[in-house]
């Protein structure tokens, strides 16, 4: 039942060559968010999730970054904003996008479709484009410490984590608001607050007027988008050597970032953000200081206290993440979009991390992720306590990284054999399918 849900929403929101996360709130293609649903799509489409990726990098710009949004020029300018009538910015291809970026899992993403269906000829294709990603963050992003910057909150993808709360101080509001749209579809209650996001216009404007070239108030180097870097580098080492090219570069550059992070990031327990600006740490208890677990160099005793804090900051033995700590109480929000809700994408790169050093903790993790969406359906985040379902319904990466927690760790106790989950997924994948168009 909940794979047949699961692909349903999926096969949803499928518009030709991408998945939008959202038919009502996120009406194009996302950059993080098209990474995390090829994880799922390899699981019974690998085809598509090429197709996805491909279909992203296809909007890659010159200087290697990959927009965080590539608009669909058929959906109306006032469906979404900020759209492209903001942004004023085109691919080299022609499509229009935003001008940031997201954080850079998709080479992740490139590895496990090839491992779902091996095709070397998909790997050779993707890897140039996976380098220049990365070389685009080191030219304009990496500071004197070895660790990248992201020059908006949006860029984090926990777009109004309580830990931007500070840097954005230094962020003059736009003066006259600004006319938002996310507002028609998901209660005020469960997203920013005004104040926010005359705050994060104000920014993607400024930068959108140095031509996307330099951070203005804000700059930050994160720990979750500076893992899922080192992550890129690891994976890329994987892809160098199935196609004959020389891992070593990607393997000592993802050593470096886990050693930059571990001296400038963490502290007592978890990492943190620190403010590129003003050189100091921006203490915080948010489940992105957990994701540098997903680093396999990461130095045991780090791993070990990270996960000390997840047990006693994030509740890890019952399983539910929460995005925010809830003991940080005055921060802490069980309903408001990433200060505080759960996330299937922030548990999976966690889970992803915890798996192996902590099987049993891992185990949990699975297991709420399951329950969340069995009780809630395929929402976009949930109230760690109450398990209630928030933000927008039928949420494309809720349902794909769901296929791949029920691939790898069964359903109800009981493992599937990747035989039975294929089969299952589909006869009803084909059984529902739409024509992929795959990019040229
Ligand atoms: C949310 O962000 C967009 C802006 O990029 C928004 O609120 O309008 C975030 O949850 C982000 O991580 C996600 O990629 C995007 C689409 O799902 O929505």
């Amino acid at each position: 039942m909940i794979l047949r849900d699961a692909l349903r929403v999926l096969i949803a929101n499928w518009d030709g060559s991408y998945t939008v996360p959202s038919r009502t709130l996120y009406p194009h293609q996302w950059s993080w968010d098209s990474a995390f649903i090829a994880v799922g799509n390899a699981r019974w489409s690998p085809r598509r999730a090429r197709t996805e990726l491909l279909s992203l990098f296809g909007a890659q710009w010159r200087d290697g970054r990959v927009p965080h949004i590539v608009f669909n020029p058929s959906v109306p300018e006032g469906a979404y904003f900020p759209g492209p009538a903001f942004w004023e910015a085109r691919s080299p291809s022609g499509w229009a996008t935003s001008g940031i970026v997201q954080p850079p899992v998709h080479a992740l993403a490139v590895w496990r479709v090839h491992q779902a269906e091996p095709d070397t000829a998909f790997l050779a294709r993707m890897y140039p484009r996976l380098v220049a990603q990365q070389e685009f963050l080191r030219a304009q992003r990496r500071g004197p410490d070895g660790l990248i910057s992201i020059v908006h909150p949006w860029e984090s993808g926990m777009d109004n984590s309580p830990c931007w709360d500070l840097p954005l101080q230094a962020v003059e509001p736009m003066p006259d608001g600004v006319r938002r749209r996310d507002l028609t579809h998901v209660s005020a209650a469960e997203r920013p607050t005004d104040r926010d996001y005359e705050r994060y216009v104000a920014l993607a404007r400024a930068y959108r007027d140095t031509g996307y070239r330099r951070a203005c108030a804000f700059s930050v180097e994160d720990p979750l988008f500076n893992a899922a870097y080192g992550i890129a580098e690891r994976t890329l080492a994987d892809i160098a050597a199935e196609i004959g090219r020389d891992p070593e570069p990607h393997r000592a550059e993802a050593a470096a970032t886990t050693e930059a992070m571990v001296r400038h990031l963490y502290q007592d327990g978890l990492f943190h953000p620190r403010d590129a600006l003003t050189g100091c740490l921006v203490r915080s208890a948010s489940a992105a200081g957990l994701v540098p677990l997903i680093l396999p160099d990461l130095p045991r005793e780090i791993a070990n206290a990270l996960i000390g804090t997840g047990l006693d900051l994030f509740g890890l033995k019952e399983g539910v993440l929460p995005s925010y700590s809830p003991a940080a109480s005055a921060e802490f929000d069980p309903v408001r979009y990433w200060r505080g809700p759960s996330w299937i994408n922030l548990s999976w790169l966690v889970w992803q991390g915890l798996k192996d050093r902590r099987p049993d903790l891992g185990a949990a993790l699975a297991e709420a992720m399951i329950d969340l969406v069995t009780r809630s359906g395929f929402r976009e985040y949930f109230g760690p306590h109450t398990l209630e379902g928030h933000g927008s319904h039928d949420f494309s990466w809720s349902a794909a990284l769901i296929l791949d927690v029920v691939a790898e760790h069964g359903l109800n106790g009981v493992p599937l054999t990747a035989r039975e989950f294929g089969q299952q997924a589909r006869t009803f994948g084909e059984a529902h399918h739409v024509g992929d168009q795959v990019p040229a």
